[in-house]
């Protein structure tokens, strides 16, 4: 595509099948280039309280995982967010240059704080501010995510126009990038909400599931007691069920065709096929991340290396902003 592109998830918990098909199978896909840049957003996990054994031990697996679902580390850089001084720096610029309006309106805050407003972070408050940070260092054109972001980038969009107009133009103004399918994969055990890494047990199915466990989620996802196969947004079980089948069968169907191999075959038929097909398109990427885990050396080195790559085009970046704002 020749188009640069940011993009991170939080290393908060294991990763699912949701951050696969909305966000990282299309950074491979679409964006797999000398120009894209993709973190590991850790200052963001600590927006809630985190275990620090177990947060570092997830930057390392998060790392893992964007090589192992085929990320290419000849090209891309790789990073940790917090080995780059200048996203923290930026961050409380821009919390500066917000109106709490634009903050306040968010989306995801709103969602996160919901009951617990007194005790929730301010963190959590400013997170949408430390994410345009983090995209409108790099100067891409622009952030491939899942659905659910979306409000974030576009915030991003008015902070860099903000800016842009009060002290002359020191951002490129990035693109939301969201494919149609798979940019919300919704939760196994509750279908009207987004699959998530905090849910329940039964909610999503992680990258690194063993088949069994695959199964048994699957087997158990809440459907309701119709019988007719049909991509029916309706009946949001049965479709997001039929949507994880599409994207993950090998030859790539249609949903006509996909309609007339299940018909008459009733959920159960259609549970057995989604079972095989996740295991199978998981198998590789549980295969390579294992090989990747015999050498924890090998992915500090890319970290360092991903951080080296692009510190100079952050510190540039935050330069200038500080020059234009009469900063130091
Ligand atoms: N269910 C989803 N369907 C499609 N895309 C999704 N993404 C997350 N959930 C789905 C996309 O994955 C990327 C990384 O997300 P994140 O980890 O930074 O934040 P999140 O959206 O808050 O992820 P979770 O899993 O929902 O975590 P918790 O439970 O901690 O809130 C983004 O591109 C996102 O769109």
């Amino acid at each position: 595509m020749g188009k640069s592109a940011f993009s991170g998830i939080q290393p908060s918990g294991d990763m699912h099948i949701g951050n696969y098909l909305g966000a990282i199978r299309n950074w491979v896909v679409d964006y797999n280039t000398d120009e894209s840049i993709y973190c590991i957003v850790d200052l963001h996990a600590i927006t809630v309280p985190q275990d620090p054994e177990l947060l570092r031990n997830r930057i390392r697996s998060l790392t893992k995982i964007y090589i192992s679902c085929g990320l290419d580390i000849n090209k891309v850089a790789i990073f940790v967010q917090s080995h780059i001084k200048e996203h923290a720096e930026l961050g409380w610029i821009f919390q500066c240059l917000t109106p709490l309006g634009w903050a306040s309106r968010m989306t995801q805050y709103k969602e996160k704080s919901a009951d617990k407003k007194e005790q929730s972070s301010v963190g959590l408050l400013a997170y949408p501010m430390l994410m345009a940070a983090d995209i409108l260092l790099y100067q891409v054109d622009g952030v491939p995510v899942g659905d659910d972001q979306k409000q974030h980038v576009e915030l991003t969009r008015d902070i860099a126009q903000k800016f842009n107009r009060e002290y002359g133009e020191a951002f490129k103004v990035p693109e939301p990038w969201i494919r149609d399918s798979g940019a919300r994969v919704m939760a196994l055990d509750e279908p009207t909400k987004k699959m998530s890494k905090s849910g329940g047990p039964n909610n999503a199915i992680m990258l690194l599931d063993s088949p069994a466990v695959i199964k048994s989620k699957i087997m158990k996802a809440t459907t309701d007691s119709g019988r007719e196969i049909k991509f029916n947004p309706e009946q949001a079980g049965l479709y997001n069920l039929l949507t994880i089948y599409e994207l993950f069968a090998p030859g790539n169907p249609t949903r006509p065709e996909i309609e007339e191999q299940f018909a008459g075959q009733g959920y159960g038929g259609l549970k057995k096929a989604t079972v095989e097909v996740v295991v199978e398109g998981l198998r590789p990427i549980q295969e390579k991340y294992a090989e990747l885990s015999k050498d924890e050396g090998y992915v500090e080195q890319i970290l360092k290396d991903g951080a080296d790559k692009i510190r100079p085009i952050a510190a540039k970046t935050l330069s200038e902003v500080k020059q234009r704002m009469g900063i130091g």
